[in-house]
C-alpha cells in the first residue's frame, strides 16, 4: 500500500477549517495524538505540509522529525514561533495569512485607544457597581485632534493610521527605516516616537529583533499623560516595566490585546482601571478568522498541487 501524504496539523485550529482539512487531506492532527513521539518514529517520512497556528509555529526539532516536509503554513500574520531560516536550509516554505485581518486588527486598535482614553471599560464598570447614582463619572483624556505614534508602519499599522487620520489627529511612526511614500513623520526611535506622542500603537511583527523595544525607558518618555495600545506581540514591551509603570501612574494607561505569557496577565493589570485587557482576540471576527481559514487552505492547496505557496512570508 502507498504511504498517504499527509498534512500535519500541529495545534488546534478553527473548528471548520479542522473540519475542511479532514476532509480534504488524510490529516493528523499531532496535538491530539495520546503518543506524538511515537506517531513521529514511525510516520513522520509521510508529512509532506504542517499546518499551525501563529502560536505554536513549528519548532526545529519538529521540522528535523519531518524528513518530507516542504511547507510550514501558519494560520495568522505572525509567524516568529516557526524559525524561518532553519525552514529555509531545509528547503521548507512558509506561508502566513496576511491582509485578511489587517482590518479587523486595526479596528480593534483604534478602538482600544479610544477604550483606554475614553474609560469606556472602567465606565461600564463603574456603572454596573451602582456607582453614578453617588457621583458622575471623573472626565477622560480627549483622542480627536491628539499626536499618535505607530510603532512600525506596516499593512496593520497604515491601517490604524489611516483609521486616526479621520480623527484629525497628528499622526507619527517608527520604523527600522522611512516608509518611502509614508504621509507621516518618522521618528527613527521608539524613545523619540513615546517622547513627542500623547499615544503610541504598537503594530511591528514580534520576534527576536523587536523583543522588548517597548522598554522602561520608551514608557518613562510616554509619561503619567501618555497611553500605550499593544495589538503586536506580548514580547514587543517589557511587560515588568509596563505593569510597575502601571502601578505607578507613570503612563495613564494601556489597552492590551497581547501578553508576555498568555492566556497568564499579570496581577497588577487585573487590579487596574488604568488598563484595558483583552483576550488576543484583534482578528477574533467571524468574517476574518474565515478569511484566514480560507487562506491557509488556499496555500496548503496550492503547495499540494503546484509546489508554491500563495502568500510566502516574506
Ligand atoms: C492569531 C495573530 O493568529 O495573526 C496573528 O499573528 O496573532 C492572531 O490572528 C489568532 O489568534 C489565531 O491563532
Amino acid at each position: 500500500r502507498t504511504a498517504p501524504r499527509t498534512v500535519l496539523q500541529v495545534s488546534a485550529l478553527l473548528p471548520e477549517l479542522e473540519r475542511t482539512l479532514a476532509d480534504r487531506y488524510h490529516t493528523v492532527r499531532l496535538h491530539e495524538l495520546p503518543d506524538p513521539a511515537a506517531y513521529l518514529r514511525e510516520e513522520a517520512h509521510n508529512v509532506v505540509a504542517a499546518v499551525t497556528s501563529a502560536r505554536w509555529g513549528v519548532g526545529n526539532s519538529l521540522m528535523d522529525a519531518l524528513p518530507g516536509l516542504g511547507a510550514i503554513v501558519h494560520f495568522g500574520v505572525g509567524y516568529e514561533t516557526t524559525d524561518v531560516a532553519h525552514a529555509r536550509s531545509r528547503g521548507i516554505d512558509v506561508s502566513n495569512t496576511p491582509d485578511v485581518l489587517t482590518d479587523c486588527v486595526a479596528d480593534l486598535a483604534v478602538g482600544g485607544l479610544i477604550d483606554v482614553m475614553r474609560e469606556l471599560s472602567a465606565a461600564d464598570r463603574y456603572v454596573r457597581a451602582g456607582r453614578w447614582r453617588a457621583a458622575p463619572y471623573p472626565l477622560t483624556s480627549r483622542v480627536s485632534g491628539k499626536k499618535v505614534g505607530i510603532l512600525g508602519l506596516g499593512r496593520i499599522g497604515r491601517a490604524v493610521a489611516r483609521r486616526l487620520e479621520g480623527f484629525g489627529t497628528d499622526i507619527a511612526y517608527c520604523s527600522r527605516v522611512p516608509v518611502p511614500d509614508a504621509p507621516y513623520r518618522y521618528l527613527p526611535t521608539a524613545r523619540m516616537l513615546a517622547t513627542e506622542c500623547d499615544a503610541v500603537v504598537v503594530t511591528v511583527a514580534g520576534g527576536a529583533g523587536t523583543g522588548g523595544l517597548v522598554s522602561a525607558e520608551v514608557l518613562e518618555a510616554l509619561g503619567p499623560r501618555g497611553y500605550l495600545v499593544n495589538v503586536a506581540r506580548g514580547t514587543v514591551v517589557d511587560e515588568s516595566a509596563l505593569v510597575a509603570a502601571v502601578r505607578e501612574g507613570r503612563i495613564a494607561g494601556a489597552a492590551l490585546d497581547v501578553f508576555a505569557d498568555e492566556p497568564n496577565v499579570p496581577q497588577a493589570l487585573m487590579e487596574s482601571d488604568r488598563v484595558v485587557l483583552l483576550p488576543h482576540v484583534a482578528s477574533g471576527t467571524r468574517e476574518t478568522r474565515r478569511a484566514m481559514g480560507e487562506l491557509v487552505l488556499d496555500n496548503l492547496q496550492r503547495f499540494l498541487t503546484e509546489g508554491a505557496l500563495v502568500t510566502p512570508v516574506p
